[in-house]
C-alpha cells in the first residue's frame, strides 16, 4: 500500500540518506522493541538499557545481551531481501546513499553494505569502560572479561547506546540529512529521538521523504509518503525504481 503525492523523478532523491530501525531485521529472525512480541514486552528497558540499570545489576544486563548476541550469532540469522535491496542500492549508486541504522546487529554488513553509520552503535563489539578502548567480541561478556587494550578485568560493556547516552556519529548523520535530496525511515516506529527527528531536518532541508513501514506509525505526518507492508517486499520494489532503465 503507498500513500502520498507519489514519486519524484528517480534522480531527485539522491543524495540518499536511508535510516533503518528494528523493523528492517524482523523477519530475518529478530525481535523489535515496541511490537506487541517486541523486546520491550519481555524486559524493563530501563532494567536493561539504560547506565543506571547496569550500575544496579550488571550480571542482569550482560545476560540479557550474551542472550541477543547468541542469537545474533545463531546460523539460522541471516539478511532478508530488504538489506540486500540497500546494499545494491548503496553499490549502483557509489557516495550517493548514506545508510545510517538504529541497528545494532550486523545484517547490513552481511548483506554487503561497505559503510553503515551504526548510530546506537554495535552488538560484536564490546567497550571497556576503564580506558575506553572498543573491540570486534562474538564472545558472552561478564566478570571475567579482559581488556585486550588496558588488561583491565570485568569492566567491559557491550558497545550500544543505552537511553541518556549520546548517540554515535551526530555530526556526520546531521550533516549528510542537511545536504540530502531524498530521505527514507525503514522499519523503526520513530519513538526514539533524536533519531525520530531526523525526518524534520531532512524536511527543512528540502528533501523528499518517505516513510516504509509494516504500519503507519505516529509520525507518518511528517513524511511525504508512505509505502505500508513487510520490509522484504516493499524495499526492494521500492529500491527497483532507483535501478531501473
Ligand atoms: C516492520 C516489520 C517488518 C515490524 N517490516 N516494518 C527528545 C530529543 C532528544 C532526546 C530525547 C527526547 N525525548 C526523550 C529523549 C531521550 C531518549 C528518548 O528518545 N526517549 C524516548 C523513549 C522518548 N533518547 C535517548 O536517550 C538517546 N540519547 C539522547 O537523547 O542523548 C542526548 C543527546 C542527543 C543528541 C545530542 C546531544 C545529546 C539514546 C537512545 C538510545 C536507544 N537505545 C536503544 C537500545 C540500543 C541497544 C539495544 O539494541 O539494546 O536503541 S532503545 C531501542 O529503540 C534501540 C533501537 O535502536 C531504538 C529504536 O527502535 P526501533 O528501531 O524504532 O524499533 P521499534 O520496535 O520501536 O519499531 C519497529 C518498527 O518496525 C515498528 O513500527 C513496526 O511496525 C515495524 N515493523 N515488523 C517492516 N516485517
Amino acid at each position: 500500500m503507498s500513500s502520498g503525492p507519489g514519486q519524484r523523478a528517480k534522480g531527485d532523491w539522491f543524495p540518499l540518506v536511508i535510516l533503518t530501525g528494528a523493523g528492517i531485521s524482523k523477519e530475518s529472525g529478530l525481535d523489535t522493541f515496541r511490537d506487541p512480541d517486541g523486546i520491550w514486552k519481555r524486559h524493563r528497558l530501563e532494567d536493561v538499557a539504560t547506565p543506571e540499570g547496569f550500575a544496579r545489576n550488571p550480571g542482569l544486563v550482560q545476560a540479557f545481551y550474551n542472550a541477543r548476541r547468541r542469537s545474533l550469532l545463531d546460523r539460522a540469522i541471516a539478511p532478508n531481501a530488504a538489506h540486500r535491496a540497500i546494499a545494491e542500492l548503496q553499490a549502483a549508486r557509489p557516495g550517493d546513499v548514506t545508510l545510517v541504522t538504529q541497528n545494532v546487529d550486523d545484517l547490513h554488513e552481511r548483506a554487503g553494505s561497505g559503510e553503515v553509520w551504526h548510530m546506537h552503535g554495535e552488538l560484536l563489539r564490546a567497550q571497556c569502560q576503564a580506558c575506553g578502548h572498543s573491540w570486534e567480541c562474538r564472545e558472552d561478556l561478564g566478570e571475567e572479561t579482559v581488556c585486550p587494550e588496558c588488561g583491565a578485568r570485568g569492566r567491559a560493556r557491550p558497545d550500544v547506546v543505552w537511553f541518556g547516552e549520546i548517540p554515535r556519529m551526530l555530526d556526520d548523520i546531521y550533516g549528510a540529512v542537511e545536504r540530502c535530496r531524498g530521505f527514507a525511515a525503514i522499519g523503526t516506529s520513530g519513538q526514539v529521538y533524536p533519531a525520530a527527528g531526523l525526518v524534520v531536518e531532512a524536511v527543512r532541508a528540502g528533501a523528499h521523504t518517505v516513510e516504509l513501514n509494516l504500519e503507519p506509525t505516529d509520525g507518518l505526518g511528517l513524511f511525504g509518503e508512505g509505502i505500508y507492508g513487510p520490509a522484504s517486499e516493499v524495499v526492494p520494489s521500492w529500491v527497483a525504481q532507483f535501478l531501473e532503465g
